[in-house]
């Protein structure tokens, strides 16, 4: 056995309403049949699978204003902070499957009920921070942080069925690592709040090394705080991972994505773990296939598996006889 991971619960959720395309709801099946539980088992990780939210559809979730399905993705996040809450609680790590990116809506509250004073790293070519006053799409996965953050609560307009759905850390609990299609919009409440956004760009400037460390010192300076991640796989370049939603070309590299999990599993702290936007739905077979087995490779690096190889405990080398 290896790896430093005992336990560890993972929850399904598989919303696509967040945007436009079907096909992010089968991400968590994808995910599964691409072996991710036999893999994290393996590695000496003892999972629980708490199954998947049930997204149970809402008839009549007529737009708000321009925002596109506003009480499914309320009540669906609602469920998800529920069944996140549990199981940090129940197994004290977790692993949420999605799913397009809001999702991490639901995953970041119920994060907070456990540990208000987590750090937030989030790794996408995208800032999701748009407010739905400041969104030209409508769609909520490019929207999450807006509702997650105290300093933003007045800048985001009430809407049906959002009544519980309340922030819950600080903008300077949040940073980003890969971007690189940040809207303008975006781009002025990032500058506003003097917020932590780490771009490709940075990236190319510093390497990685250097990157994830500013990001771990801007929102961890002590080294303390448990680390939830939330990983839209459209950070990645989109040779690795061909079928999301938003493909943006000159993304992170896997080496870079590996250095990034090896390292953050290295600080013991990792907590909770998102990994969005994964569309079995777009592309061909090879497409799908080459996503899934990318995005099952980081998850595993994330707890414990390392490129140098890692000898097991108990067992000594063979001696000849
Ligand atoms: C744009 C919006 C987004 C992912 C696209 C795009 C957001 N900023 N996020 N794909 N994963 O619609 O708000
Ligand atoms: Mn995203
Ligand atoms: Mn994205
Ligand atoms: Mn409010």
């Amino acid at each position: 056995k290896m790896g430093t991971w005992k336990k560890l619960g993972v929850v399904g959720v598989p919303v696509s309403k967040g945007q436009r395309r079907d096909g992010t709801d089968k991400g968590p099946k994808f995910l599964r049949d691409g072996g991710l539980l036999e893999r994290l088992k393996k590695i000496g990780c003892e999972v629980k699978d708490y199954g998947d939210v049930d997204f149970g559809y809402i008839d009549n979730d007529m737009p708000h204003e321009h925002v596109k399905n506003p009480r499914n993705i309320a009540r669906g996040s609602l469920k998800t902070a529920d069944q996140v809450e549990r199981c940090l609680r129940t197994e004290g790590h977790c692993l949420a499957i999605g799913g397009d990116h809001s999702m991490a809506i639901g995953t970041i509250i119920g994060h907070a009920r456990v540990h208000p004073d987590m750090a937030v790293l989030w790794i996408d070519a995208h800032a999701d921070i748009n407010t739905p006053l400041t969104s030209d799409s409508g769609n909520i996965h490019g929207m999450p942080l807006s509702f997650v953050a105290h300093e933003l609560d007045p800048y985001v307009p009430h809407m049906p069925g959002w009544d519980e759905v309340q922030p819950c850390i600080g903008l300077d609990q949040i940073a980003w690592i890969g971007l690189r299609d940040v809207d303008p919009l975006e781009r002025k409440i990032i500058d506003k709040f003097d917020m932590n956004a780490f771009s490709m760009h940075d990236i190319d400037l510093h390497g990685i090394k250097n990157i994830l460390d500013m990001a771990l010192k801007a929102v961890d300076p002590e080294g303390v705080r448990p680390i939830h991640v939330s990983f839209d796989v459209d950070a990645l370049d989109p040779v690795h991972t061909p079928s999301t939603g938003t493909p943006v070309s000159g993304g992170l590299s896997v080496r870079e994505m590996c250095y990034i999990a090896e390292e953050l599993a290295l600080t013991g702290r990792l907590a909770m773990i998102d990994v969005a936007e994964v569309n079995p739905a777009l592309g061909d077979s090879k497409d799908v296939d080459v996503t899934v087995r990318t995005t099952i490779d980081v998850i595993a690096r994330f707890y414990g598996q390392r490129r140098q190889g890692i000898a097991p405990t108990g067992t000594d080398i063979p001696q000849a006889t």
